[in-house]
């Protein structure tokens, strides 16, 4: 343990050297989560077997809080270093203090911020590296779905790779009580870090920026799924409408640049009169809206009735996630019959390739006539599933040889350049995170920017929140201002 420390003020730049002499911060070679090698490691997390560090760093924190234009009530540390930062602020200077859940074990029932607060509440998120800004805006986004106002971040360290930028488009100021640069000066000054060592830093920090909204980093190196934007020329919705002879993509590409959104809303309601009502208020925000018509506990054709009815009110298309996985014979007799009829009124199904092209071919012969189309599942969003590698490369051949009536693919990132192809991700929110049952998500803008998909499914992201127009229209302009990222 460190030796104890007077009670003083201790000067920043002493705080410095105590964070370098417990190893908070390494230089060296460090292979980063993304792949990349970095020469700086900072993790702050280790802080917390130096109570005095804590409580120093904890006030440097509050100082640079007073920076903030904006009054706050209340103090939320971003899950896990943070939390005891805040805890010391909070019990300081007796700000009350919320938490973040990052794993929302029981989704839907569990609270995702713990705490008492008012609904427009303002408050300070408070975390102590910044790099792209990413896990900031991540709890400012949470409180934000809670109702709670963010304005302000403050941050120990500021890596200068961007973040303060991202956060400032987002709306959000980061305030920093030291930046890397400012470090370095002082370990040089006092003579722990060499001036060679010094340089390799500044030229990793000057290569590795962040761009602001996208989250691309600008060399691109490293991480597979950053590398999309760079691998292939990025058409728009109008462009892409254009080079479909499927009617069905053409017309849903239309209906994502006149609306501009590439927002689906996965209905999973189990009353005819709760998605009606559902798709009726978020219908002005979405381009599909995505049913299991199987968990209706009420259905009669009347509601198909009415949804198509909502459909052309709004300026949607149906998609019903009927995942038909049988042979050819049988899924065309599921398709055209049964109760469901589903070919008379969906636009859109799905089918597993698991079968092999017979499904597509059964479902071919009833849905080409009807001008209906189908999206393959390549990949899934659930832990443990066995749809990747050469079940997908498989899965997308299968599509491109069945192109007059496969428009594209259920995925969790681009598969093919092919700009008449749509890409439609399912497990998604504003927070990354798991339910209890293997489902997992990701945020759209790691779907649509680093990730090359077309389109977000969201489901429990809107269907349980207390305002889902609210919510839809929040997801709406994530998935839009995520795809036009990518033409920056
Ligand atoms: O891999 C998949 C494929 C699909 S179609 N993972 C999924 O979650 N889905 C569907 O997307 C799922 O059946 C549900 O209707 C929706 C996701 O809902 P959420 O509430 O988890 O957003």
């Amino acid at each position: 343990m460190a030796a104890p420390m007077n009670n003083m003020r201790m000067s920043l730049e002493d705080l410095i050297i105590r964070l370098y002499d417990v190893q908070a911060v390494k230089f060296g070679t460090f292979k980063l989560k993304s792949g990349i090698e970095s020469p700086v490691y900072i993790d702050l997390r280790v802080i917390v077997s130096y109570p005095e560090i804590l409580v120093r760093v904890s006030e440097y924190l509050w100082d640079a809080s007073q920076n903030c234009s904006n009054n706050f009530k209340s103090l939320c540390g971003v899950p896990y270093t943070a939390l005891p930062l805040a805890t010391c602020i909070a019990t300081k200077h007796h700000m009350p203090m919320l938490i973040r859940r990052k794993e929302a074990k029981d989704y839907g029932t569990k609270r995702m911020i713990e705490g008492h607060y008012e609904p427009g509440e303002r408050c300070l998120v408070v975390e102590d590296v910044v790099t792209s800004g990413s896990s900031v805006l991540e709890t400012a986004q949470a409180l934000k779905t809670a109702d709670i106002d963010v304005r302000d971040a403050v941050v120990l360290l500021d890596r200068e790779q961007g973040g303060a930028q991202m956060l400032k488009s987002e709306g959000i100021h980061l305030h920093s009580v030291c930046t890397l640069s400012k470090m370095l000066d002082v370990l040089q000054t006092s003579e722990r870090l060499s001036g060679p060592d010094i340089e390799r830093v500044r030229e990793f920090i000057a290569e590795n920026k962040f761009n602001a909204m996208s989250g691309i980093k600008r060399n691109g190196s490293g991480d597979t799924h950053c590398s999309h934007k760079k691998a292939k020329k990025v058409h728009n919705y109008a462009d892409r409408a254009s080079l479909c002879t499927n009617p069905v993509s053409k017309q849903l590409l239309q209906i994502m640049e006149t609306k501009k959104s590439n927002l689906a809303v996965s209905a999973d309601l189990t009353s005819c009169g709760e998605v009606l009502e559902l798709v009726n208020r978020v219908g002005p925000h979405v381009c599909l809206v995505k049913t299991h018509v199987d968990i209706l506990e009420d259905f009669t054709p009347e509601f198909t009735k009415r949804l198509t009815e909502l459909a052309q009110k709004h300026n949607f298309l149906i998609f019903e996630d009927r995942k038909f996985a049988d042979i050819g014979s049988t899924v065309l007799n599921q398709y055209s019959g049964g109760m469901y009829r589903i070919s008379d009124w969906a636009n859109i199904t799905n089918a597993h390739s698991v079968p092999g092209e017979g499904v597509i071919q059964g479902l071919k012969q009833v849905g080409l006539s009807k001008n209906r189309a189908c999206v393959l599942i390549a990949e899934m969003s659930s832990t443990g599933n066995l749809a990747k590698g050469d079940y997908s490369s498989a899965t997308v051949k299968m599509a491109e040889e069945h192109s007059d009536f496969v428009i594209g693919f259920i995925c969790q990132s681009r598969l093919t350049s092919d700009p008449s192809l749509l890409h439609m991700t399912p497990g998604v929110q504003l927070t990354e995170g798991q339910d209890s049952l293997g489902q997992n998500y990701i945020t759209p803008t790691e779907v649509i920017t680093n990730r090359g998909s077309d389109i977000i499914i969201v489901g429990r992201g809107i269907t349980k929140a207390t305002d889902p127009a609210e919510a839809a229209r929040q997801y709406q302009e994530a998935g839009y201002r995520a795809y036009l990222a990518q033409f920056e």
